[in-house]
């Protein structure tokens, strides 16, 4: 780095702007020119892709009450699968698509485009064969092994649907997933790998699938370790055998830009899940740029994210934007702490990872465990990093800058969601200096803007509720069989505006740092705060690894605080501790922001994709233990269990 020209602002390294796709003026004459004219600059960078006919219209969106309709590149026809493989066989045929590190270190594959081209046209023809066509949809239900990958591809092939499930999804989720995707196929594996532990997929199947006796035809079982699994007669299948009677070659089907390419489910925190569809051009022209731009993709690179496939930033930044690009992706199927705690970093060194993109509870559980573990690789590959899903806290930034990223890679910190498709605001490294705790600005084509409750446009510095103004390619288009649900919800309490659910802060040069969901703010007496910024300060204390907090009723200042806290390895809880903690935040945030209850804690329930649950923790803070809600995406119920044992306002 250059040095710090402004207290916590790390300007952007020179060899960075020099070599990135796109520096400082480029990227705001690029953003003025995205916004002054969507359909000039997306009908440019649409051709990204590959098209069978050419659009000649580009961007047809309303985001009008009562006529929501999000179209682009209308009368184009693509095939997303013929885009992520067959189009790079000539010049890299032989290159790496998918590296897959197995959930133990002796696991590797390494895949072609050309063996990838191979396999997903076998996929193809075995969905085919189990009387999938155009438009049906196919649940997969997989680990992160290579086949996840070839199946999503393969229905993208073919023009079915694909809805992923998590690995860790129990089967009564399982069951209303299937049910509300109205797939007639799963896919499967026997079972899955963890952490060195099995995940019982195909018993979770049947399980599921008992409740729904008439909707699934086909299970397709992959072997992944080879144990004796129930196969019922005349419904289950294993893949290899099915791939011995179908034939080699499958020509991609011819696809309109809005015909949809999948669903995904998101949690939602007390309504039923929502499954939002995105389609298909606009999302690849979408993943595929963000992509690029965000991590500055280069022809070499070897790009890693460690989400999990059947989320929206699985499907983006491992399935199809690097592929799209023609770059070497890394599927991880095991966890950052087995066998040890350095194994992210084993892997960096391993495969030569050069951009790394994780989500934040894995770099504080990292964090926690101390530096040696880092210390051991070189990590001498690793050019970016990158993090998604909770705000990043400034503590765990300079950690992760400094001791993951020898103080040298630029971090994005990018915020998106399952509805938006891809990446909306974000740095653009070797363009934006970078600010701890910020996601910085918003991508070509995105219009944010802050709201007040009553919907007035804020201006300059501000703190409001974040909405997008215009749509993006990347949008999701309606909710699956919902269009009515999906105007209400994201389009009715600012009319004309899509309503990301999120607040944030903006700052004097116009950087958006994420404050937490809307409805998880906090109301002391009036004053508001979101949860990031008081989970932020806590976790800045020395001892504190990771922090939760709710408001819970309180009778004269409408909510009082509650914190969830858990320590650093070797540190103990004690009363002096938590009294050190409450005078923390008086001094970091203010007086009206004391906490009231700090409550201990071995871990905070979160969901598959790590994030904190707070809705069961506001219920705990109650002391209304019975009434969680939907708790579908719950990865560790254990978790809970303690936090209630321990709960401080029991009555
Ligand atoms: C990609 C993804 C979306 C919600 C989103 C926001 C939170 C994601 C963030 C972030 C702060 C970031 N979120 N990225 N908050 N900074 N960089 O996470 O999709 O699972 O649908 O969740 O996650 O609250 O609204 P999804």
């Amino acid at each position: 780095m250059n040095g710090n020209k402004k207290a916590g602002v790390y300007p952007v390294p020179k060899a960075w702007a020099e070599r990135a796709s796109t520096d400082a003026q480029r990227r705001e004459a690029m953003y003025v020119a995205s916004i002054a004219n969507p359909d000039q600059f997306w009908g440019e960078h649409g051709k990204r892709i590959h098209w069978i006919k050419p659009y000649s219209t580009v961007k047809d969106t309303s985001f009008e009450p009562g006529k929501v309709s999000i179209r682009w590149f209308e009368d184009g026809t693509t095939n997303v699968s013929y885009n992520c493989i067959d189009r790079h066989l000539t010049e890299r045929g032989d290159q790496v698509a998918i590296i897959w590190e197995g959930d133990d270190p002796k696991d590797v594959a390494r895949i072609t485009y050309r063996e990838l081209y191979a396999q997903v046209m076998k996929w193809a023809n075995v969905l085919r064969s189990q009387g999938i066509r155009k438009g049906d949809s196919v649940t997969l239900y997989l680990p992160m092994i290579p086949e996840a990958a070839y199946a999503m591809l393969a229905c993208a092939r073919i023009g079915a649907i694909h809805s992923a499930l998590s690995s860790q999804c129990p089967p009564e989720v399982l069951a209303s997933r299937i049910a509300d995707a109205a797939s007639t196929v799963v896919v499967t594996a026997d079972q899955g790998l963890r952490g060195g532990r099995k995940l019982e997929l195909k018993v979770n199947v049947d399980a599921a699938l008992d409740k729904l006796p008439k909707v699934v035809k086909t299970v397709i079982v992959v072997k992944r370790t080879g144990a004796p699994v129930g196969m019922l007669k005349g419904r289950d299948h294993y893949y290899d055998d099915l791939a011995e009677t179908v034939p080699d070659q499958c020509p991609p089907e011819e696809m309109k830009a809005e015909d949809p390419l999948f669903v995904l489910f998101t949690s939602g925190s007390t309504s039923k899940p929502k499954a939002v569809v995105h389609t298909t051009g606009g999302y690849l022209v979408y993943a595929a740029m963000t992509h690029q731009y965000v991590f500055d993709y280069h022809d070499g690179d070897i790009h890693w994210c460690t989400a999990e496939i059947s989320w929206i930033t699985g499907h983006s930044y491992i399935v199809y934007g690097p592929l799209a690009n023609g770059a070497t992706t890394l599927i991880f199927e095991g966890i950052p702490t087995y066998p040890s705690a350095s194994r992210y970093w084993d892997v960096i060194d391993k495969h030569k990872v050069s951009l790394f993109y994780t989500a934040p509870t894995a770099i504080r559980s990292l964090m926690g465990r101390g530096e040696d573990a880092v210390k051991s690789n070189s990590l001498a590959s690793l050019r970016l990093l990158g993090s998604v899903g909770e705000p990043i806290d400034p503590k765990s930034w300079e950690w992760y800058h400094r001791v993951v990223g020898g103080g040298r890679c630029p971090i994005v910190d990018t915020w998106f969601q399952t509805e938006t498709g891809g990446i909306l605001i974000t740095p653009l490294p070797g363009a934006t200096d970078l600010k701890p705790g910020s996601a910085g600005s918003p991508f070509f084509g995105v219009k944010p803007e802050l709201v007040d409750e009553a919907g007035d446009v804020l201006d300059g510095v501000a703190h409001g509720n974040l909405v997008i103004a215009d749509s993006w390619p990347g949008q999701m288009r309606t909710l699956y069989r919902d269009h009515e649900r999906f105007e209400q919800e994201y389009f009715s309490r600012y009319p004309g505006k899509y309503f990301t659910g999120d607040g944030a802060r903006r700052d004097a040069d116009g950087y958006y740092s994420i404050t937490g969901r809307v409805d998880d703010v906090i109301n002391v007496s009036g004053h508001r705060i979101g949860t990031a910024e008081l989970e932020s300060a806590l976790v800045a204390h020395a001892s504190v690894s990771e922090a939760a907090v709710v408001g819970y009723p309180h009778e004269i200042k409408g909510q009082d605080i509650y914190a969830y806290v858990v320590l650093i390895d070797g540190e103990t809880a004690s009363d002096e501790l938590r009294n050190e903690l409450v005078s923390w935040i008086r001094r970091a945030i203010g007086p009206i922001f004391t906490i009231d209850k700090v409550q201990f804690a071995v871990g905070l329930p979160k969901t598959n994709s790590g994030k904190i649950i707070r809705h069961i923790l506001r219920k705990i803070a109650e002391d209304k233990c019975t009434e969680f809600g939907d708790t579908s995406t719950l990865s560790n119920p254990a978790v809970v269990d303690h936090l209630i044992d321990n709960r401080l306002n029991r009555k």
